[in-house]
């Protein structure tokens, strides 16, 4: 008999790796949205322009956000918040496009959090070069609620730490579709993406993009 060595490339099945409690890496699991997803973006992008926020403390972030859904993440020199409106236009964040629905709740129901409906997507736009320095993400109103994340683009270190700065940092390349939960006992860890090295990603480009389905309102 002749073994089945491409079963996985026939019928590709993500594979499922537990970082830590409550953390689940998906690998590929929107492989197959990625067109359908990249379309959406362009629409976002198109309404809700890319732009390179300022930090409370007056720095110009490298990557570049934009958001949909009825709340998009934000910070200025007033602080971090969840905004209902675009800053930029004044006008509500796109909504969120079904394709993005379906697949944050399809990944958290997979991770063990089937009642997450998140109402913010906040996108990431990394071009060689940027990075996100290590923090927590508590502008949400209940950790109760995982954190979805969808890898597109080139790929990305990404570095998970524990509850407090100094805890010790593992590492996880993520790629062209990925995608991750975050929730439970993880949902508070220190994380972050060093800086993206260069490359070309055959159907995304020059960049990697990054979406996080949160519950925040
Ligand atoms: C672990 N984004 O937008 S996604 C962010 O790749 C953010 O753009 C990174 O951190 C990115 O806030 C990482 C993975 C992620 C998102 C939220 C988390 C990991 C998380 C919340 C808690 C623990
Ligand atoms: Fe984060």
């Amino acid at each position: 008999m002749i073994p089945d060595l491409f079963a996985d490339i026939a019928s590709p099945e993500p594979s499922r790796i537990e970082m830590a409690e409550g953390a689940v890496l998906l690998r590929g699991k929107a492989l197959p949205l990625e067109h359908e997803l990249l379309a959406a973006l362009d629409v976002i992008a198109a309404a809700a322009p890319f732009r390179h926020m300022v930090t409370p403390g007056g720095f110009v972030m490298s990557v570049a956000m934009t958001n949909c859904g009825a709340a998009g993440w934000v910070t200025d020199r007033t602080g971090y918040r969840y905004d209902r409106n675009d800053p930029e236009s004044g006008k509500p964040w796109p909504e969120m496009p079904a394709s993005f629905l379906q697949l944050a709740v399809e990944a958290a129901t997979e991770a063990g959090y089937p009642d997450f409906r998140p109402d913010a997507c906040l996108i990431n736009r990394y071009e060689p070069g940027a990075r996100l320095s290590l923090h927590q993400d508590k502008n949400e109103r209940d950790f109760a609620n995982p954190i979805v994340s969808v890898s597109l683009g080139l790929p990305a270190t990404f570095q998970f730490g524990g509850l407090k700065r100094t805890d010790p940092i593992t590492k996880y390349s993520l790629h062209h579709g990925d995608v991750a939960v975050w929730g439970g006992p993880s949902r508070l860890f220190y994380h972050g993406v060093p800086t993206l090295k260069d490359g070309v990603h055959e159907k995304v480009g020059r960049m990697r993009l990054n979406l996080t389905f949160r519950g925040a309102l």
